[in-house]
């Protein structure tokens, strides 16, 4: 079941994708897993488009198709545990507007007890750093799915140093290219690619009196 769901996303079946997607829930498959199933079809995505066998189109319904599917599982990946942890602002950083694996995120953090302020895509310093700012937030988190906006992560982190807020708020990163090494070198407290990754080491700063 889970395999179909990873070919129909591959394969841009955005017909089928909802029924595939509760069929999936019925038979018992945690919603993560589902979401995991469609982010492997758009890896698949990701290569075809590499090879030249898809183009920009295809991208778009592949992005067009994953939502469709996250519509079915959002109820359930929100069933959360209430209460407010600390307040997180998130967005897609600038240069980029890829924003379904940050949306994952959002809720999974939402669901687990965080206040999250989302600002988007295509976000500049400037409006993370307000943003920050104007609400006390305990944590940054930027996404970024495009080698070419990865310098905006740091610019960012540089603008918080700048204006003194870097002690003040822990910064996360997010994506595909990410790893906890280039994290390091983006000045950033943690940086994964994989949502309840994040989400666990959010639990871990703030951890539920
Ligand atoms: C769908 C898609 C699009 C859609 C996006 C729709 C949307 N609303 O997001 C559209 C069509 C708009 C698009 C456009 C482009 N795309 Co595109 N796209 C993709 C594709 C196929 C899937 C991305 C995706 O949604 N994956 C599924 C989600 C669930 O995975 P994820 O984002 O990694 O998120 C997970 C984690 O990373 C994590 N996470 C994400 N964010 C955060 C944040 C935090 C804080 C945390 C903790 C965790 C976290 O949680 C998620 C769940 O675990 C990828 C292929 C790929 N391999 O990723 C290419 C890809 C990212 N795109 C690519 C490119 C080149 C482009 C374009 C430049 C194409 C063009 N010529 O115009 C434009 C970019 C325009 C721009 N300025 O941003 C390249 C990037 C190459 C690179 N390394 O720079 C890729 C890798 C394709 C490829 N193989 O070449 N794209």
């Amino acid at each position: 079941m889970l395999e179909e769901i990873t070919v129909a996303v591959a394969e841009l079946k955005f017909d089928t994708i909802r029924k595939l997607c509760e069929e999936a829930l019925k038979q018992g498959h945690k919603p993560m897993e589902v979401v995991e199933a469609m982010r492997k079809g758009m890896e698949e995505v990701g290569r075809r488009y590499e090879r030249g066998e898809y183009f920009l189109p295809e991208l778009m319904i592949a992005g067009d198709t994953m939502k469709e599917g996250m519509e079915v599982l959002q109820p359930y990946l929100e069933k959360g545990e209430g209460g407010a942890r600390a307040k997180l602002v998130l967005g897609t950083v600038q240069g980029d507007i890829h924003d379904i694996g940050k949306n994952i995120f959002a809720m999974l953090a939402r669901a687990s007890g965080f206040e999250v302020i989302d600002l988007g895509v295509d976000v500049p310093p400037e409006r993370f750093v307000e943003a920050v700012e104007r609400e006390g937030a305990a944590v940054l988190g930027l996404s970024c799915l495009i080698t070419p906006a990865l310098p905006t992560m740091r610019q960012t982190v540089e603008l918080l140093e700048k204006r003194g807020l870097r002690q003040k708020v822990k910064v996360i990163l997010g994506g595909a290219p990410l790893t906890e090494e280039l994290g390091k070198k983006l000045g950033a407290d943690a940086a994964v690619n994989d949502a309840v990754k994040g989400v666990e080491i959010l639990k871990g700063w703030f951890p539920k009196d």
